[in-house]
C-alpha cells in the first residue's frame, strides 16, 4: 500500500537548483515537493562551486534567500591568468561592466534549506518516475520505512550528472553530447589566508592550477591531476609542493601552507542532453549538462535554467499558458551551448594534454594574444562573467 500525496511540482534533488526552484515556486504560491536521497547533512557537506555570476547573484536575492550571501561573499572585479613566469590580469568589471561574488555552494545549499523548511523529504530513497509523457506524471519513494506515491503536474528533473530522472527517459528521445578529459582536479580546501584578493588560474608545463578562495581565511586551491590519481597519492605536502612549483615565483612565495581540512579528485567532462525536456518532466542543471570547472559555469548554468523554468510554470500555473514552458529547453541551451564552448575552450587553453611541444607553444602564443588584445580580454570576461539571456518569444 502507497501513501498517495500531491503537489503541482514534483522536484527530485535538493543541489542548489532543486531548492531554488522549490523557493522561487513557493514565492509565488505554487507548492512543490523536492525528494533528496542523501541526508541534509551530507548535501550540505559537499564542497564545490565557488564563484557567482552576477545573474545567479541577483536570482538568490530575488528568491530572498541573499542576506548572509550579500554580507559574506566576497566581490571580485578581475582575476588573473598566469603564464610563462608572468601574470596578467583580467578586468571583469571595466571590460564586462559585471563583478563575480567568490561565496560558496555548501553555504547557498544552507541558506536555501533553512528557507524551504518541509517541503524538502532528505534520504527519500528508490525515487522513480512514471508517465512523464501523459498527462499526469507520478513519482514513487520509499522514506522513513513507507512506501509513497506523489501525484503531480509536473516533474523537475534536479538530480544532478548521476541522477535517475534523464536515464527514465526513454533511449532516443533524448541527444546526448560528451567529452570527457584525460585529467582530473585534485582539489584541497585550507583554513590558512589566499595568496592574494583575486583568483589565479596559471598555465604551467607540468599542468594546470587555481588558486581561489571561500573566504579571507579560507583557500581553495586546485591543480590538474591524472584521471586516475588517488588522494592517498597526495598528502599536504606534496600538494603544497606541486602548487607552488605550477605558479610564479611570487605568487608561489606568497603562499600560506596548512592542513588541509577537505581533499578531493574531480574528473573533468562536458555533456549536453537535449532537448532538457521529455513530456512533463524537465531537465534541470547538470542533470542536463555538465562543463569542466576550468570556467566556473556550472551551479551559474543551474541557476540560469531555473530561472528561465520557474517563469515558465509561474505562467502556467497562473493562467494556463504553455508558452514559456514549451520555449523551456530552446533558451535554456542556446546559453547552455555557449558556456560549454567557453568551458570547453578555456580549460584547453589551461591544461597539459599531452607532451607535445606546438600544442604549448600555441597556448602561450594563445595567452600572450589575451594579455596585448584588450578585445580577446573583453571576449574572456564576457563569457566569465556570464552571457545575457535569450529573450522570451511572446506569442501574445
Ligand atoms: P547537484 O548539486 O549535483 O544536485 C543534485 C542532487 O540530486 C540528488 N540526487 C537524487 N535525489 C533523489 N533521488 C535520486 N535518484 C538522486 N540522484 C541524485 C543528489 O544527492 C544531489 O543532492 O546538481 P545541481 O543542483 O544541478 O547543481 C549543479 C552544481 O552542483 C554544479 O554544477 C557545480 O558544483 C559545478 N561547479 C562549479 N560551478 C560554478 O558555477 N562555479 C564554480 O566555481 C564551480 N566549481 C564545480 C566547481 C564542480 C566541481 N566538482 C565537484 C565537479 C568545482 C568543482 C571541483
Ligand atoms: C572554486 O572556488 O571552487 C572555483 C573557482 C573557480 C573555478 C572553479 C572552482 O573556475
Amino acid at each position: 500500500m502507497s501513501n498517495v500525496k500531491r503537489t503541482r511540482v514534483a522536484i527530485v534533488g535538493a543541489g542548489p537548483s532543486g531548492l531554488l526552484l522549490s523557493k522561487l515556486l513557493d514565492d509565488h504560491g505554487i507548492d512543490s515537493i523536492v525528494l533528496e536521497r542523501r541526508s541534509r547533512e551530507h548535501v550540505e557537506a559537499r564542497v564545490r562551486a565557488g564563484l557567482l555570476e552576477w545573474s545567479t547573484v541577483e536570482l538568490l536575492n530575488e528568491a530572498g534567500v541573499g542576506e548572509r550571501m550579500m554580507r559574506e561573499g566576497l566581490l571580485h572585479g578581475g582575476f588573473a591568468l598566469a603564464f610563462d613566469g608572468r601574470m596578467h590580469r583580467i578586468d571583469l568589471e571595466g571590460l564586462a561592466g559585471r563583478p563575480m561574488l567568490v561565496y560558496g555552494q555548501t553555504e547557498i545549499e544552507r541558506d536555501l534549506a533553512d528557507a524551504t523548511g518541509d517541503q524538502v523529504v532528505w534520504n527519500a530513497h528508490d525515487v522513480a518516475i512514471h508517465d512523464v509523457d501523459g498527462s499526469a506524471p507520478r513519482v514513487t519513494y520509499s522514506a522513513d520505512g513507507t512506501h509513497n506515491e506523489l501525484r503531480c503536474e509536473f516533474i523537475a528533473g534536479c538530480d544532478g550528472y548521476h541522477g535517475v530522472t534523464r536515464k527514465s527517459v526513454p533511449t532516443g528521445r533524448i541527444a546526448h553530447y560528451e567529452r570527457t578529459y584525460p585529467f582530473g582536479w585534485l582539489g584541497i580546501l585550507a583554513d590558512v589566508p589566499p595568496v592574494g584578493d583575486e583568483l589565479i588560474y596559471a598555465n604551467h608545463a607540468d599542468g594546470f592550477a587555481l588558486c581561489s578562495m571561500r573566504s579571507r581565511a579560507r583557500s581553495r586551491y586546485y591543480v590538474q591531476c591524472a584521471l586516475d590519481d588517488r588522494i592517498e597519492n597526495w598528502p599536504d605536502e606534496r600538494f603544497w609542493a606541486e602548487l607552488k612549483g605550477r605558479l610564479p615565483a611570487e605568487q608561489a612565495a606568497r603562499v600560506v601552507e596548512g592542513p588541509s581540512i577537505e581533499k578531493s579528485i574531480a574528473p573533468l567532462r562536458s555533456f549536453v542532453a537535449e532537448p532538457m525536456r521529455f513530456g512533463r518532466l524537465f531537465l534541470v542543471g547538470d542533470a542536463a549538462h555538465i562543463v569542466p570547472p576550468t570556467g566556473a559555469k556550472g551551479l551559474n548554468l543551474a541557476a540560469a535554467d531555473v530561472r528561465v523554468l520557474h517563469e515558465g510554470l509561474v505562467e502556467y500555473c497562473r493562467n494556463g499558458r504553455t508558452t514559456l514552458i514549451d520555449e523551456y529547453s530552446e533558451r535554456a541551451l542556446s546559453r547552455v551551448w555557449k558556456a560549454t564552448r567557453f568551458s570547453w575552450w578555456f580549460t584547453t587553453l589551461m591544461h597539459k594534454f599531452s607532451d607535445d611541444a606546438f600544442t604549448r607553444k600555441l597556448q602561450l602564443a594563445e595567452l600572450d594574444y589575451l594579455a596585448e588584445s584588450p578585445a580577446a580580454s573583453r571576449a574572456l570576461a564576457e563569457n566569465y562573467t556570464g552571457l545575457p539571456f535569450a529573450a522570451q518569444r511572446r506569442a501574445d
